[in-house]
């Protein structure tokens, strides 16, 4: 009558005395293996020095693979210097190593890392660096402020693995961050992260300037813009487009790629997304909890993540703030081109129905109120900036930077037999829109382009530049000429 459940016990015992077995085998093994382990990071020791490398955006260091904790000495200077916020538009910057974001800084964990930082004498304004992954007051910051033409010195061991973010912290605060002040520290653990293909840099930085977005000329920073929140400009990489076209990072079929991102902010928190992709694993706000399978991670003011994933078709894949206002209007939007053969299995490429067109309402819809008054181009010369502006603006998210256009989405441009045809054509097609199938040098397209929301001047204007670019017929457009097919309608 007992012995059923008796058996059950003698079973569980011999499993539990197994287990035992099996767990002092474990520990033996480990034993055997004369490695030291240290429980605590503060106890690693390090040997030797060695200047860190320091990478500017979308590149990183090299790997630390298997290497011992060294006294890394780290050489960041800062420099205040003009950028290009987008075409047309500048922007002083404040930078760590002369980009934004700063410096790409790679350590291990156990690392003794000797930071000298290097104001420069032509900079107007004291700074400082609080590095997260720092554990001491302010993150650094006490030790390191600095005025331009001084140096300033202070180490720290490194103790956390994981992927930090750091920024300038002197008052005021919000706007040395806003400047540009902000980069990225990785912590690799012992032995180093799993091997992959490629490595990018990718941080999202808002923007904020006495202009609205696109108003040209050298932009000042904007407080009280700041204070509400209300970015002009939400970039990867401080500036509009660093990361499309020619700037595009880039991957081969079947490779694993890594991107650290950070959000530097100073405001907003970034849904970060890859148009096309699935991340196979994200090192969720950079820490050491794996997620698997995510489509948008959350990246928060001040964090970071770590997103993998491998690329299996090739084709252009959008990286964007899926705050999706801030990708098609703002600047939030990078590249990743991938090349090599094509897995119909994967994606078949051909479909014409449902082509994805988050930017389709976006742009065009956008309550622009009363256009502003803007200075009439009057030279060709002038007529193809603009032009150029309002296409890096408006047009190009679809048709390209270089005018090529999307195979089976977006037609090109550049060297357009359907555009230099009929240039009234091409007119009422900015203004008033697109449907229905169209063949351009031999291709078809059955798409949407919405009509776009422009002034007749930036019409004419951004004709101009598409009809002066990229191998076509070099038709002047004027604004009289679209005005006419305004009205015609
Ligand atoms: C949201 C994506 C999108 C945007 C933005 C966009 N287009 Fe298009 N464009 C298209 C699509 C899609 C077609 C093809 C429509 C069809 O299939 O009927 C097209 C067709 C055209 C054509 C005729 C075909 C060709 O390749 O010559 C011209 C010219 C053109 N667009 C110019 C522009 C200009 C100039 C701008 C900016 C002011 C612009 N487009 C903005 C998507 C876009
Ligand atoms: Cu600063």
């Amino acid at each position: 009558m007992y012995s059923e459940p008796k058996r059950t016990k003698i079973k569980s015992l011999m499993a539990m005395v197994s287990l035992m077995c099996l767990l002092v085998f474990a520990t033996s093994c480990i034993d055997n293996n004369k490695k030291t382990v240290y429980e605590n990071a503060a106890d690693i020791p390090v040997n030797r020095e060695m200047i860190a490398e320091l990478t500017a955006p979308p590149n990183v260091p090299t790997p630390v693979g298997r290497r011992k904790a060294k006294k890394l000495i780290v050489n960041m200077e800062i420099l205040e210097k003009e950028g290009e916020m987008t075409d047309g538009v500048s922007y002083v910057y404040w930078t760590f190593g002369g980009s934004v974001p700063g410096s790409f800084i790679r350590t291990r964990v156990g690392d003794e890392v000797e930071f000298h930082l290097k104001n420069h004498p032509d900079n107007k304004l004291p700074h400082n660096i609080d590095l997260h992954s720092v554990t001491g007051p302010g993150g650094g910051a006490t030790s390191s402020f600095v005025a331009p033409g001084h140096e300033a010195q202070f180490s720290f061991k490194v103790l956390n693995p994981g992927l930090y973010v750091y920024h300038c912290a002197t008052a005021p605060v919000g706007m040395h961050i806003a400047n540009g002040m902000y980069g990225l520290i990785l912590v690799e653990p012992e032995g180093g992260l799993p091997r992959v293909d490629k490595e990018y840099y990718v941080m999202q930085g808002d923007f904020y300037t006495k202009g609205e977005n696109g108003d040209r000329g050298l932009q000042p920073f904007d407080m009280k813009k700041a204070v509400d929140e209300d970015a002009d400009y939400v970039v990867f990489n401080g500036k509009v487009g660093a990361m499309t076209g020619d700037n595009a990072i880039t991957a081969n079929v079947g490779e694993t790629v890594r991107l650290f991102v950070g959000n530097g902010g100073p405001n907003l928190v970034s849904s970060f997304h890859v148009i096309g992709e699935i991340f196979d694993e994200v090192r969720v706000e950079g820490g050491d909890l794996i997620n698997k399978n995510v489509q948008t991670t959350l990246i928060p003011a001040g964090g970071a993540a770590i997103v993998e994933f491998t690329v299996d078709v090739p084709g252009t894949f959008i990286l964007v703030d899926h705050s999706i206002f801030r990708a098609f209007n703002k600047g939030a939007l990078g590249m990743l081109k991938v090349q090599g053969e094509e897995n119909k299995t994967i994606y078949s490429g051909t479909q014409e129905e449902g082509i994805y067109q988050p930017e389709g309402g976006g742009i065009q819809e956008l309550p622009n109120g009363d256009p502003e008054p803007v200075a009439s181009a009057k030279t060709l010369q002038e007529k193809m900036e603009y032009g150029r502006a309002t296409y890096m603006q408006t047009c190009f998210a679809c048709h390209q930077a270089e005018g090529q256009g999307i195979s089976n989405a977006f037609p090109p441009l550049a060297k357009s037999d359907y555009l230099n045809a009929d240039v009234n054509r091409s007119i009422d097609i900015v203004l008033f829109g697109k449907t229905g199938e169209i063949t351009v040098n031999g291709q078809t397209y059955n798409s949407v382009m919405t009509k776009q929301d422009l002034t007749d001047e930036e019409i004419a204007n951004v004709l101009t530049f598409v009809y002066n670019s990229w191998g076509n017929s070099k038709q002047d457009v004027t604004p009289a000429m679209v005005r006419s097919r305004r009205n015609n309608k």
